[in-house]
């Protein structure tokens, strides 16, 4: 869902898929502070997971996020 999220806004993303190696899903758990998937970063910034996605983008505009154009 978030991935169709984002095609939906044309906003381009790479994904990092854990779930065959444990060294990286380990390394993305220490970098998130969270074991669910998916986790999103915009940056360094770590968003959380889809439902946060959709809570960020009710209060700003994702694209201009993205763009380091929000205030
Ligand atoms: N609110 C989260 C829920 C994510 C979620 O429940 N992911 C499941 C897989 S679909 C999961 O990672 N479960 C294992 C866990 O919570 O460690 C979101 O919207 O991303």
């Amino acid at each position: 869902m978030a991935k169709a999220m984002l095609n939906q806004e044309t906003i381009s993303f790479e994904e990092i898929e854990i779930s065959d190696d444990p060294e990286l899903e380990e390394q993305m758990i220490k970098r998130s502070g969270r074991t669910s998937v998916p986790q999103i970063f915009i940056d360094d910034n770590a968003i959380g997971g889809f439902t946060d996605l959709v809570a960020l983008s009710e209060k700003v505009d994702l694209r201009e996020l993205v763009d380091g154009k929000s205030e």
